[in-house]
């Protein structure tokens, strides 16, 4: 039988797995004091930042040796995630909506949705090097065979600043089940694994001309500093994913920026790459090294992960790229509204075809009826528009609430959307239930 590919939910399955090699290796456990501390009622993911958390890994870390060194973070996540802004997946945390009225056009660092596919590393920006280098460079005799880059380097080049949304390929996967009964593998999102933020940093097109880029080149793979990625036990490599020269050149940047501020380590300090429109998997963080080939490059992620395979689809599919259209209610799934009080709904609405958002519509009769909501303010494309609209819930009982988004290019949200394994790309109009009183 074929080997199942990897895929969100296989990893998901081995991060346990990873973390207790991890741990075993950072802090001399061994595999039978893991489980001891487990079984003391301790989550292993408490062990980590340095401080380790239960009276058994205490007395384990003070027979240490002096020489051991620091314990490196093991917390999949950095950044706290309080249950009102977040809803945890594993190594993933999902942004709440409904939290997301009180926010502006930029979502903040600490308010970002987090996709890890296994933890945050903590880097050493004084040793971080960006490696550049591959049959697509054009070397000098007596150059070393890579392109070396600081972030001091880095940060006196030409910058750029973009605003951008970071989506992942598999956000609203949980409505393939919820909405169409057909549950795809992977992590269940709802609408909340997207955010934008202003990015600064140098454009990918100036780092691979000063690194010396031939004409011949046709495929650049950057590459990340977090663990290798463990899946049905086999081995998968760092985190990568390769680009065409075509997009990379285009406007593919090097952010070391997140709204104003050094990027935070769970959203890929010092450096990460961003593919404005594209799935996420193409925004790779913690970036290590860039290959830049004159031939065509491969990786798991772009043979078999995030590719449409499944249903209808045929096998030789391509990888997928840019993002479907969206919206979503700024509010919680249940919320309770007033029979006879008037009320304005919130949203936002975005695309990654590099067309912006072109109208919003509302129904709260089942997709009969459609209005027009009103667009607010920044309407960027490859990031979002806000909208809002008024709203009279006349009757009391359960109510769905649907919302759907057509960008210039004409492209708009379905009733249903044609299933795929990994769940990626749900783009149909989400029923957003209330309740009213
Ligand atoms: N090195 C590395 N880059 C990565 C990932 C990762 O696990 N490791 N996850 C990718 C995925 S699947 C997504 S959706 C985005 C998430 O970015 P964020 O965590 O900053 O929101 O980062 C991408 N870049
Ligand atoms: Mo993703």
């Amino acid at each position: 039988m074929h080997r199942r590919g990897i895929d969100e939910a296989d990893y998901d399955a081995d991060r346990a797995e990873q973390l207790a090699h991890r741990l075993q290796r950072e802090h001399g456990l061994s595999r039978r004091q893991l489980f001891q501390v487990a079984a003391a009622g301790a989550p292993l993911l408490l062990l980590g930042r340095g401080a380790l958390a239960t009276p058994a890994a205490r007395a384990q870390a003070a027979t240490a040796p002096p020489t051991a060194p620091a314990p490196a973070a093991a917390t999949p996540i950095v950044k706290p995630l309080p249950p009102e802004w977040f809803d945890p997946f594993g190594t993933n945390a999902e942004m709440r909506w409904a939290a997301a009225h009180e926010l502006g056009y930029e979502i903040p660092a600490e308010r970002f949705f987090v996709r890890n596919h296994t933890a945050t590393p903590a880097i050493d920006v004084a040793t971080w090097r960006l490696r550049v280098f591959g049959s697509g460079l054009r070397r000098r005799p007596g150059q070393p065979e890579a392109a070396e880059f600081s972030l001091a380097d880095l940060e006196r080049l030409p910058a750029r600043t973009q605003t951008a949304f970071v989506e992942c390929a598999g956000n609203g996967r949980s409505f393939y089940a919820g909405q169409q009964g057909t549950p795809a593998s992977g992590t269940q999102w709802r609408l909340g694994a997207v955010g934008v933020a202003r990015w600064r940093g140098v454009p990918l097109a100036e780092v691979l001309e000063r690194a010396g880029l031939k004409r011949s080149a046709v495929d650049v793979l950057p590459e990340g500093l977090d663990a290798n990625v463990v899946s049905g036990g086999v081995d998968q490599g760092r985190v990568r994913r390769p680009l065409p020269i075509s997009k990379a050149l285009d406007d593919a940047l090097i952010a070391y920026e997140m709204n104003g501020q050094p990027l935070p380590p769970d959203h890929g300090f010092p450096a990460r790459l961003i593919v404005p429109g594209w799935i996420g998997i193409a925004s790779i963080k913690w970036l290590g090294q860039i290959e830049v080939a004159d031939t065509p490059l491969f990786s798991p992620w772009n043979t078999t992960s995030y590719r449409l395979v499944g249903g209808d689809y045929p096998v030789d599919s391509p990888p997928i790229t840019t993002q479907v259209v969206k919206s979503a209610f700024e509010l919680p799934f249940g919320a309770e509204f007033r029979r006879g009080r008037p009320t304005l709904l919130h949203g936002r609405a975005w695309s990654g075809s590099g067309a912006s958002i072109r109208a919003v519509e509302f129904s709260d009769d089942g997709g009969r009826c459609w209005r027009r909501t009103l667009l607010h303010g920044r309407n960027r494309p490859n990031a979002w528009v806000r909208w809002s609209v008024p709203w009279l819930p006349r009757s009391a009982g359960a109510v769905e609430l649907r919302a759907r988004a057509i960008d210039w290019r004409g492209n708009t949200q379905p009733a249903t959307t044609p299933f795929n394994t990994n769940g990626y790309l749900y783009g149909a109009v989400v029923r957003h239930p209330v309740t009213v009183v």
